[in-house]
């Protein structure tokens, strides 16, 4: 038949979500069943605190939401898993040696010092293509106490497709972003493996979304009421959501935009030139081989993490008035730069907001409106100046911006953006990684006429389904901003 369901398990650094897709030709209907919290566990250990992740308590959530979606819906004919980059779990004898640590845990710091004497950061960027962030999983690697006792590393979405099957691979697209995976070969570089230290075998065999991980063991299959393949999806959740912008042109760039934002375009090859090292670009791996050259921009952390700040010991903040008198802000407020590393770990975000713009001569922020504005001006230029740098590295003739995720719904932060690239902004869809991994996973189905349909053609299934809000530059607009505000050249 040409109609079905497939489930998407979609786990963020600050919430997980297990979603149906009904798949039919007229396009893709997702009904949500499950949404639980996710986030850093701090333990201590010795002589610090360490941040992990709670992945048995994930593991416990996602069976939960497939359970409910099987009670629902037992005709689910797929499973498919993505989450976040990076991070992963170690094996041994098929055991998990220990909680995985959180990408923004500082121990990572240390491990980066020990690849470099290994490889220089030229000779890293011309294997990996990787844009230099201290928590790539090689730097992990090399960081990692209980890697010499390690016969497995698993990334998330690997080891919870490992419970569910007992399959183990390691998924193109998310090993794309270890720093240990050859951006030209797209297989495991061994220069890089030694550069990290990893002990032979660590890596499994490398498969393709797309590709059937395997079938829920019976035991699972008990617990969850139900049974389905687990098929392989852009499992890294970038690269499911660069599947599902809604683009109906070549000319777009992305902003998938969430904890994190990732400003960049696709591209057929990677670009490893000294110009794309310089301005710290990735190319990280996407569906059906397509690279994802793009930059982490911090993203709605820096919100989060504030509000998160202020909530503390006090009532819950209500955002949507947060955010209107943000926008309501008409005093000049300072531009600072989201990715300073500065800002990685959690804690009290405005004071070091306030630290940055006091080191580097610009007045502070002077109320919660004032915050929230100055993030979001912060952002919106942050994105205008990547896209200006990736357009001057790829030659790409960018004429429209789509921004996907939770940032598409902060009109605010889109406007801006439009104001400050000078192009149309088209927002939405909110959940285009949960769209993302439903779509590979019909293609793989043959459902809704998909199969062996290209990424364009997946694209115009979401474009037909969910209608982007358009943005467009305010020419006139002549923004609160302390630094001179820039425009993109197209
Ligand atoms: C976004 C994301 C980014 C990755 C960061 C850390 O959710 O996957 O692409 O750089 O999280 O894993």
């Amino acid at each position: 038949t040409n109609s079905g369901t497939v489930a998407a398990v979609d786990l963020g650094a600050t919430s997980g979500r297990v979603i149906l897709g009904h798949v039919d030709t007229a396009g893709v209907r997702m009904e949500p069943v499950a949404r639980f919290p996710n986030g850093p566990v701090t333990l201590h250990e010795h002589d610090r605190e360490a941040l992990h992740w709670d992945v048995v308590e994930l593991y416990r959530q996602v069976t939960d939401g497939l359970r409910q979606a099987f009670a629902a819906h037992p005709e689910i004919v797929s499973i498919g898993i993505d989450s976040w980059a990076v991070d992963y779990g170690l094996l041994r004898d098929g055991r998990l040696l220990g909680l995985p640590s959180h990408y923004r845990d500082e121990r990572h710091e240390g491990g980066v010092e020990a690849v470099h004497e290994r490889l220089d950061a030229a000779e890293l960027y011309a294997r990996s293509g990787l844009q230099h962030l201290p928590f790539n999983t090689v730097f992990q690697f090399a960081a990692d106490p209980s890697l010499q006792l390690a016969q497995r590393a698993l990334l998330i979405p690997d080891l919870l497709g490992y419970w569910l099957t007992g399959v183990e691979a390691a998924e193109r697209t998310n090993a794309s972003t270890t720093g240990a995976l050859n951006a030209t070969t797209r297989g495991w570089d061994p220069a890089l493996r030694a550069a990290a230290g990893l002990p032979a075998g660590l890596l499994p065999t490398l498969r393709d979304p797309g590709d059937r991980l395997g079938h829920l063991l019976p035991a699972v299959a008990d617990l969850v009421g139900g049974t389905a393949p687990v098929t392989l999806v852009g499992s890294h959740d970038t690269a499911s959501a660069v599947v599902a912008v809604p683009a109906t042109e070549p000319d777009f760039a992305y902003i998938s935009s969430g904890t994190w934002s990732l400003v960049g375009v696709e591209l057929d090859a990677p670009v490893l030139s000294d110009a794309a090292r310089d301005a710290n670009c990735t190319n990280e791996g996407g569906v059906d081989g397509r690279v994802r050259f793009l930059k982490n921009v911090s993203g709605l952390w820096l919100l989060s993490e504030s509000v998160r700040t202020w909530e503390r010991g006090g009532a819950s903040l209500d955002l949507e008035a947060l955010l209107a008198s943000a926008a309501a802000v008409t005093a000049p407020v300072p531009v600072f730069d989201p990715a300073d590393e500065s800002f990685t770990a959690p804690g009290d975000m405005p004071a070091r907001i306030a630290a940055w713009c006091g080191a580097h001569g610009l007045s502070a922020p002077a109320s919660r409106a004032e915050f929230v504005r100055s993030i979001l001006e912060s952002l919106a230029t942050a994105y205008a100046d990547t896209l200006t740098t990736i357009g001057a590295i790829t030659s790409k003739d960018v004429r429209q911006v789509h921004i996907v995720g939770g940032g598409s719904q902060n009109r605010l932060l889109c406007q801006l953006t439009a104001d400050r690239t000078g192009l149309p902004v088209l927002a939405g869809p909110v959940e285009a990684t949960a769209l993302g991994n439903i779509l590979v996973q019909a293609r793989a189905a043959g459902l809704g006429g998909l199969g062996g349909a290209s990424l364009e053609a997946l694209r115009a299934t979401i474009a037909r389904t969910v209608e982007p809000v358009r943005y467009t530059p305010r020419a006139d607009h002549t923004s609160p901003q302390s630094t001179p505000r820039r425009r993109m050249s197209v």
